[in-house]
């Protein structure tokens, strides 16, 4: 029996069995009264934790009373949907990339079963009323999932069950007076490895997540350009992060009650993006973003915002090669695929900009670890005229800004001069 689906035939046993038939993994009932953590939700938002997320910080009364969110609504369903933990990473780019993302939209296939789940119950109980939720309103939906007994809210903030914490949250709240389920004991113990493992400390504290340092919030939620120091801490991360989850002892492979996630494959890595990797994605045009990712969660960042964080990974690799003294060859085909994007200017220019910042750091690197006849292997005639061209054509101030500094960065390695006159443009 499936953690959370109580054992007896009841109305509330009922309608959790619907939601396993529907496709959830896993259902509970919470009841709607208001947030125990309604303090600390508030002190959260008043330390800015919630970067620019600024629409955290409105409707709070009715984010902390999940009842308001549906006139006479007095408990909720909740279900949770488990992605696959692991996959055939056959690019460089999967294993940067969160796995609740792999796959089709999570909003999009669990609010389709969610509604199916609200219909028949509505159905059942004529009179009664529902209303679906996944992450499409105002309501904390780990609270929800904790008092439903789908898991318990951990040191990483996650919501986590003993079949880890590799699954995501739907809700139906409904007009039913239903009783809730059991919730769990806490989790986590003496431990604090996620603590350890978050590579910026976004989590400052157990149970407390600054979304400013958070790396799933600026490669997801970001719109501009990202800070510098985020852009080298980021490492191999081009969409979300699992750093604190991949750590936790409930997630690892030896945890016989892990979740095999057999009924998500919906959220598995589709064959026709398996061979994606980084340097096509921050080279990718516009029609080839629509057919790549079509029904993806990773449209959230959108082209622009999927280009600057590849370009900021790549980066992190051609730096680390040449202070190991790694492959030439890589870095040249990474300061390749880097002059192209510079090229690929869009409005808003920010995956060019991210380009140009690449490339800057990459040479400033080649400048202290290299002579210049081997910055002349990286960059070849061909494309040191491509990067000239696309900085003398860019357009928009910060775009050509980053671009002419782009420029003559490379134009100082190469020459082996101190500095560059700005007449070279
Ligand atoms: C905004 C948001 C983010 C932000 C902020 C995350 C955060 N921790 O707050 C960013 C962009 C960083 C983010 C990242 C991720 N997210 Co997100 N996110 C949300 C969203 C939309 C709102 C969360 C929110 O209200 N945050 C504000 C904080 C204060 O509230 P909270 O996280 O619910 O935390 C509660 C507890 O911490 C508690 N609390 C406060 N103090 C204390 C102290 C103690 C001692 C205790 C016990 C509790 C406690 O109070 C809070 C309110 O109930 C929810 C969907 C939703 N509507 O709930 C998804 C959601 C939380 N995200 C989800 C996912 C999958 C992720 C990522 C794993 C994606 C990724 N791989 O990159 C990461 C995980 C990062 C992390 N460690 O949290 C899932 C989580 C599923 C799960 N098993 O927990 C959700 C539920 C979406 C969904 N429908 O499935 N996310
Ligand atoms: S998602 Fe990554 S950056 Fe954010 S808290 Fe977890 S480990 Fe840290
Ligand atoms: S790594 Fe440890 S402290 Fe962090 S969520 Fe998992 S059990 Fe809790």
């Amino acid at each position: 029996m499936p953690e959370g689906v109580g054992g007896r035939r009841s109305r509330e046993g009922l309608l959790c069995e619907w939601a396993v038939e529907e496709g959830f993994d896993r259902a509970g009932i919470a009841t709607l009264e208001a947030s125990e953590y309604g303090d600390e939700f508030s002190a959260w938002v008043e330390r800015g934790d919630n970067a620019s997320m600024e629409w955290l910080g409105r409707r709070v009364e009715e984010r902390l009373n999940p009842a308001s969110r549906l006139e006479g609504a007095k408990s909720a369903v909740c279900v949770a949907l488990h992605y696959p933990a692991r996959g055939q990473d056959e690019s460089d780019l999967w294993s940067g990339v969160a796995r609740y993302a792999h796959g089709d939209d999570y909003h999009d296939v669990m609010m389709r079963r969610l509604r199916r789940l609200g219909d028949r119950i509505e159905r059942s109980y004529p009179g009664s009323r529902t209303r679906s939720y996944v992450d499409t309103g105002p309501l904390l939906e780990r609270e929800l999932g904790q008092r439903a007994g789908l898991g318990r809210i951990a040191k990483n903030t996650m919501l986590l069950s003993r079949s880890g914490s590799y699954f995501l949250l739907g809700e139906v709240l409904t007009t039913l007076d239903l009783s809730p389920g059991e919730t769990l004991p806490d989790l986590c113990g003496n431990c604090t490895r996620c603590l350890d493992a978050c590579p910026t400390d976004a989590l400052t504290q157990p149970y407390r997540l600054d979304a400013r340092r958070c790396i799933s919030f600026w490669t997801i939620e970001h719109r501009t350009d990202l800070p510098e120091e985020i852009e080298r801490d980021l490492g191999e991360w081009t969409f979300g992060c699992d750093i604190c989850q991949q750590v936790c002892p409930w997630n690892e492979e030896r945890n016989p009650r892990r979740s095999q996630a057999e009924r998500a494959s919906d959220l598995a890595l589709p064959e026709h993006r398996r061979g994606l990797d980084l340097v096509e994605l921050v080279t990718l045009d516009r029609d080839c973003y629509v057919e790549t990712f079509r029904r993806s969660a990773m449209k959230r960042a959108k082209l622009d915002g999927l280009r600057r964080n590849a370009a900021a990974v790549l980066a992190n690799e051609a730096l680390a090669l040449l202070q190991e003294g790694g492959s030439d060859e890589r870095v040249m085909v990474i300061v390749s695929a880097l002059v192209e994007s510079v090229g690929q200017q869009s409005e808003s220019g920010v995956g060019a900009r991210a380009a140009a910042r690449a490339l800057i750091a990459i040479a400033e690197s080649l400048a202290s670890c290299c002579d210049p006849a081997g910055a002349r292997n990286v960059l070849p005639p061909l494309l040191r005229e491509r990067l000239r061209r696309a900085a003398q054509n860019a357009s928009g101030t910060g775009t050509q800004q980053a671009l002419e500094s782009a420029w003559a960065c490379w134009s100082v390695l190469e020459s082996g001069a101190q500095s560059q006159p700005a007449e070279d443009l």
